[in-house]
């Protein structure tokens, strides 16, 4: 094979909730438009497989579903996720040779194993390797970025190594950074931000990006990576980074599952966002349901400083109960079919949330997220018409793919 085969890889890497995501779901509906022949990998540490569903409901992947595979119960970055990874290349190269394989890691994910994996691939050529970072989390959690150097000296130090380092070491290894959620930070913080990372990584090139909104010409012939600029970082890192990658869910970070088929209780729940949401619940996102809008499937997610709801779709059972369905009668006959093959109560309609954050905070607030699910006499209540008081935004937004 020459080198002009060879397939390249663009990595979206960066902390957890940061907006790989958003921006791969942006770069998925722009290659779609643009019949560019991209395939996608994403990875979620947990077994719920939140992105892989966000990714597989766009239209890129519903047209194709063989473009996209999704990686989830460990990070990429440990031994067995490379296995995974490596597995999921050749699966999409099998049939044919895309003309660039998209990668979204998890936001616990470190970049070296895999930028170790990539050097070795004769037949894969690594161009981007992406640190996208919240600019709203490096505000309000570090100073406009002047902690951050700081409490990374402090680790160093005390031979210490928590999520400090891998947001920082994100940085190091990137070949382009990029500064998310800027609409959320004012105009003026941005450049200090910019310049930390500047002093973090020289080498990169740093922009800034506003809900994914790049375009994806601009990425498909991008430079090799230039593993020289790391090399040296490669051999420090090595021994603390070994320990790491034995491990499938590194950092201090825990993570936690919500299963149920209730909806959560409107005005509880937005109780207890307010009174539990800090820094050291990192992130949570899922599918759910609220008693006060139970014909919507809603994506929650939350990331520092932030909790956005969306609608992402109807439920069956909600379409079914709806006396104007405006659908036909063999449509709803199919569709009341598919419910009974549900094992929950409400067909389904069901909660699926993840929750990562500190190992000491997120059972407090993993248990505070259960509270919310109605109670029995509630459910009764439900059953019955009852209005519940919600005060979530009445206009909530809805996906687009
Ligand atoms: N205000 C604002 N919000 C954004 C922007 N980009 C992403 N978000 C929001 O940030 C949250 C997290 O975005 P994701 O794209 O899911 O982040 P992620 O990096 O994929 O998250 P993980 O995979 O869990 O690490 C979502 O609620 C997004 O809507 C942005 O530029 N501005
Ligand atoms: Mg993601």
């Amino acid at each position: 094979m020459t080198p002009l085969q060879r397939t390249p890889i663009l990595i979206l890497n960066g902390f957890l909730g940061s907006g790989k995501t958003t921006l791969f779901r942006s770069l998925l509906a722009q290659a779609r438009k643009l019949s560019l022949d991209v395939s996608a990998i994403v990875n979620d540490m947990s077994e719920l497989d939140v992105d892989g569903e966000l990714l597989g409901i766009t239209e890129a992947v519903e047209e194709n579903k063989s473009m996209l595979v999704s990686i989830h119960s460990c990070v990429l970055s440990s031994t067995k996720g490379i296995e995974k990874l490596d597995e999921a290349i050749r699966t999409l190269r099998s049939e044919k040779t895309p003309k660039l394989i998209i990668v979204e890691t998890s936001g616990s994910c470190h970049p070296m194993p895999l930028i170790a994996f990539f050097k070795e691939q004769k037949s894969l050529k690594l161009t981007g390797v992406f640190a996208l970072v919240d600019s709203l989390m490096i505000s309000q959690d570090f100073d406009n970025g002047a902690n951050l150097i700081p409490r990374m000296q402090h680790n160093v130090t005390h031979g210490k190594r928590d999520t400090v380092n891998l947001l920082v070491e994100q940085i190091m290894f990137s070949s382009h950074v990029f500064l998310t959620k800027a609409d959320r930070i004012a105009s003026h913080q941005l450049n200090p931000i910019a310049s930390v990372v500047r002093n973090i990584n020289p080498y990169a090139s740093t922009h800034s990006l506003q809900f994914g909104k790049l375009d994806i010409d601009s990425l498909m012939d991008l430079d090799e990576y230039d593993y020289l600029n790391v090399t040296q970082l490669m051999e420090e890192l090595k021994p603390a980074l070994e320990a790491e990658t034995q491990n499938d869910r590194p950092y201090d970070l825990a993570t936690r599952v919500i299963r149920d088929d209730r909806p959560f209780h409107p005005q509880r729940l937005w109780t207890i966002c307010h009174e539990h949401l800090d820094e050291k619940i990192s992130r949570s996102k899922g599918f759910f349901w609220l008693a006060s809008r139970d014909k919507h499937a809603m994506l929650w997610n939350q990331a520092a400083g932030g909790i956005s709801l969306e609608i992402i779709g109807s439920w069956r059972a909600g379409i079914v109960a709806d006396e104007d369905h405006g659908i036909s009668e063999m449509e709803i006959a199919q569709l009341k079919e598919m419910l009974a093959e549900e094992k929950g109560r409400f067909g389904d309609r069901n909660c699926d949330v993840t929750v990562i954050g500190d190992e000491s905070r997120v059972d407090r607030f993993t248990e505070a997220l259960k509270s919310c699910f109605l109670s029995d006499e509630e459910i009764e209540l439900w059953r019955g018409g009852h209005a519940f008081q919600d005060p979530w935004p009445q206009n909530m937004a809805r996906i687009t793919n």
